[in-house]
């Protein structure tokens, strides 16, 4: 789901700076998201493309969405720019950084000695919902493309994880419900509950809920027979089911974790030979659902 932003709306919103934003703990404070809604919604058809948004995440059959800011981004100062997609942000739900240490946003580079599945790796980063491991991941994960792979690799992935599930066997969806799975470490997290260790992927209680998946644990956490095979397959049918898209420059992201889970394709060979700063680029948000806000579940 792409959303191209009105011209009429891009000329309006170059010319309305917002204000230096606030941090309430690691949310974005109150204060802020008001300041930044009444001088958006002064711009004329913000709140369509605001609802149209909301809409493409948490209407039937959504869950996530981009919007294409690159003539934006071209307009505006990095940090003016910033400001502009943390107020686009705050229209579908609250700004957060769940690690204390960091700014709201968090750069993600290209690192070519770290390991390649990671985030930052050079590698295939299989599919995944981020934060798996608390007890309330952030409701939505959100990707600010600052600069491609210069090389032409790295397609984002997306694949509707209620779908994948739906194509399983009983059996397996029943192996899915068990709290067998676990998946990394959990220390010093800000706004998303308790380490959740072992978990269920599937909540049977809660037929909107996440499903709390990430590929990456088939390799690297110990597992019963039938529970490995379980997840396997979840992993294949997430395949299977997958879309996949080039992030161009100032486009944004925005993923329904509750719906939608996430990875993004390798990136093209050769990256020792581009300069560090001319590497992929991608800043990372995520957002908190307001309370009563059943529209994300
Ligand atoms: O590099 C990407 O496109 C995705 C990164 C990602 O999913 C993550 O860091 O959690
Ligand atoms: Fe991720």
């Amino acid at each position: 789901m792409f959303i191209d932003i009105p011209s009429e709306l891009e000329a309006d919103l170059i010319d309305r700076p917002l204000p230096p934003w606030e941090l309430d703990g690691s949310f974005l404070a109150q204060s802020s998201m008001e300041e930044y809604r009444t001088e958006l919604t002064a711009t004329p058809r913000f709140e369509e493309i605001a609802a149209t948004l909301r809409h493409a995440l948490t209407g039937e059959g959504g869950g996530y969405a981009v919007l294409r800011l690159g003539n934006l981004a071209k307009a505006l100062s990095g940090v003016r720019f910033r400001r502009l997609v943390t107020g686009f942000a705050a229209e579908v739900a609250i700004p957060f950084s769940p690690f204390p240490r960091w700014p709201l946003w968090k750069d993600i580079g290209v690192k070519v000695d770290k390991d390649p599945w990671r985030s930052s790796g050079i590698g295939y980063n299989a599919f995944h919902m981020d934060l798996v491991n608390g007890t309330q991941p952030p409701d939505y994960t959100t990707l600010l493309c600052v600069r491609p792979d210069p090389l032409g690799g790295g397609p984002s992935i997306l694949s509707d994880a209620h779908a994948a599930v739906a194509r399983l066997s009983e059996n397996s969806r029943a192996l899915l419900s068990e709290s067998v799975y676990h998946y990394g470490t959990f220390f010093d997290l800000f706004g998303v509950g308790e380490e959740y260790k072992p978990f269920p992927i599937l909540d049977g209680s809660d037929p909107g809920g996440f499903v709390r998946f990430t590929a990456k644990m088939l390799e690297r956490s110990e597992l019963g027979q039938a529970h490995a095979d379980a997840a396997r397959e979840l992993a294949e049918e997430l395949v299977r089911g997958q879309v996949s898209f080039m992030l161009q420059p100032g486009d944004y992201l925005i993923v329904n974790q509750r719906r939608f889970l996430h990875g993004r394709e390798a990136l093209h060979s050769g990256q020792e030979t581009v300069p560090a700063s001319d590497r992929r680029l991608l800043l990372q948000l995520f957002l908190r659902a307001r309370a009563g806000d059943g529209s994300a579940t």
